[in-house]
C-alpha cells in the first residue's frame, strides 16, 4: 500500500537530488508497470514540470537518435549493456544528455567504467524497491562510484543491522539493510502477518544484504531473499519451480540466476528427472510454454541425478551457482 504521501514525498526527493528542471527532456523506454518506469520516470518528470519522450519500447537505435533533443535516461543494466554494442555511441551522440541514471538491478563496474569512457558521462545508479521508491542515489555533483548505490535520499534513513540479533553494525560490516521514511509503504495488501514480519522497531527490512563504506556510500553486496533479477525483473525461483514440478516425469527442481551478459542474471533451472521420464531440455521449455511469462521461462536447463542438500536437507543453491556460474560465458 503506497500513499500520495509515498510516492509525492519520493518524486520531490528524487527531483531535488538528480536537479530536474522544467528544461530537461527524459527518454522513457521502460514499461510502465514497475515503479521504475511509473513511479521514478513519469512522477519525477510531472513533480519538475518537466517533459519525456515516451517509446513504446527499448529499442537502442531509437535511444540514441534522440538523445540530441533530450536531457536524462533511465534504464535498467540492460539498456546500457545494449547501448554500448552500437557504434553510434559516441562523445558527441551523448553531447547534449546531462544524466544517465540506473537502476532495478545491479549494474557491473564493468559497464560503468565502459559507459564513462564511450560517453564522458558518469552513470549515476541508484538502489529502490517497489514497497519503499527510491531509497539511496550516488550524487548529482561528487563521485558516482561504481558498484555502489551512493547515499540515502533527503529524508531517507538507512541502517545496517546483523540479520539474527536485530544490532545495529557499525562501518563496513555487512548486514541486513533496514530504511526509514515517508517514503515507506503502509504494508503489504490484506497480509498483516507478512508486513508485520518485514518491519523491524519501525524500520522496513529490506531483504538485500550490503553495508555502509566508511565515506558513507552504501554497498549491496547480496540478498537475503530467495530472488533472481532479470533484465531489471524479478523472479521468484518458487514460482518457477512449482511450475516445473507439476511437469510429467519432473521429480524435483531448483531455480538459481547465474551471470548473464545481456540480462545481468538468467533464470536458470536445475532438474531431477524420473529415470524413466524421456525429457531432455527442449521438452521441459516446451512444456513450460505458455505456463510462465518469457522473462520467467529459464534460459537453460539442466539435468541433475540429485540435487545438492544440507544436512537440514535445505537445497543448496549456492553450489549450484558456483558449479555453473559459466553458463552463459562472461
Ligand atoms: C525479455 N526477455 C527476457 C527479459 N526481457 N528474458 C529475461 N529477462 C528479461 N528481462 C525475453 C523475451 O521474451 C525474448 O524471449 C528474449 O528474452 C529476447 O527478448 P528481447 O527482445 O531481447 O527483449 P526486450 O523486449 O528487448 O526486453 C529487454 C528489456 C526488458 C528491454 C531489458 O526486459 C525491460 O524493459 N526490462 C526493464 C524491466 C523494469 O522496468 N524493471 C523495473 C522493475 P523469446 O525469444 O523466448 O520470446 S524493478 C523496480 O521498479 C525497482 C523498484 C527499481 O528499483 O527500479
Amino acid at each position: 500500500m503506497l500513499t500520495h504521501a509515498n510516492l509525492a514525498s519520493n518524486a520531490q526527493a528524487l527531483v531535488e537530488t538528480w536537479r530536474f528542471t522544467g528544461d530537461d527532456v527524459l527518454i522513457h523506454a521502460l514499461p510502465i508497470f514497475h515503479t521504475h518506469g511509473l513511479f521514478v520516470a513519469i512522477n519525477v518528470t510531472l513533480a519538475a514540470g518537466a517533459s519525456m519522450i515516451f517509446l513504446p519500447k527499448f529499442d537502442p537505435e531509437r535511444i540514441l537518435s534522440l538523445m540530441g533533443r533530450a536531457s536524462v535516461l533511465m534504464g535498467v543494466p540492460t539498456f546500457y549493456v545494449r547501448l554500448l554494442k552500437s557504434s553510434e555511441l559516441t562523445p558527441e551522440a551523448a553531447a547534449g544528455m546531462r544524466l544517465f541514471i540506473s537502476g532495478s538491478a545491479p549494474l557491473l563496474a564493468e559497464t560503468h567504467r565502459e559507459w564513462r569512457a564511450r560517453t564522458g558521462h558518469a552513470i549515476l545508479e541508484r538502489y529502490g524497491m517497489t514497497e519503499t521508491g527510491m531509497n539511496t542515489s550516488n550524487p548529482y555533483e561528487g563521485e558516482r562510484l561504481a558498484g555502489t548505490v551512493g547515499f540515502p535520499l533527503p529524508g531517507v534513513e538507512l541502517r545496517v543491522v546483523a540479520p539474527e540479533s536485530g544490532e545495529v553494525l557499525g562501518t563496513g560490516e555487512i548486514g541486513m539493510i533496514e530504511v526509514r521514511g515517508p517514503n515507506v509503504f503502509k504494508g503489504y495488501w490484506r497480509l498483516p502477518e507478512k508486513t508485520a514480519a518485514e518491519f523491524h522497531d519501525g524500520w522496513f527490512v529490506t531483504g538485500d544484504l550490503g553495508l555502509i563504506g566508511p565515506d558513507g556510500y552504501v554497498q549491496i553486496v547480496g540478498r537475503g531473499k530467495d530472488l533472481v533479477i532479470s533484465g531489471g525483473y524479478n523472479v521468484y525461483p518458487k514460482e518457477v519451480e512449482t511450475e516445473i514440478d507439476a511437469l510429467p516425469g519432473i521429480i524435483e527442481s531448483a531455480v538459481i540466476g547465474l551471470p548473464h551478459p545481456d540480462f545481468g542474471e538468467g533464470v536458470t533451472a536445475i532438474v531431477v528427472a524420473r529415470p524413466d521420464a524421456a525429457l531432455d531440455e527442449q521438452a521441459v521449455l516446451e512444456a513450460l510454454e505458455g505456463r510462465l511469462a518469457r522473462y520467467k521461462s529459464p534460459k537453460r536447463v539442466i539435468f541433475l541425478d540429485d540435487l545438492p542438500r544440507n544436512t537440514m536437507g535445505k537445497v543448496q543453491k549456492n553450489l549450484l551457482r558456483e558449479q555453473y556460474r559459466g553458463l552463459y560465458g562472461g
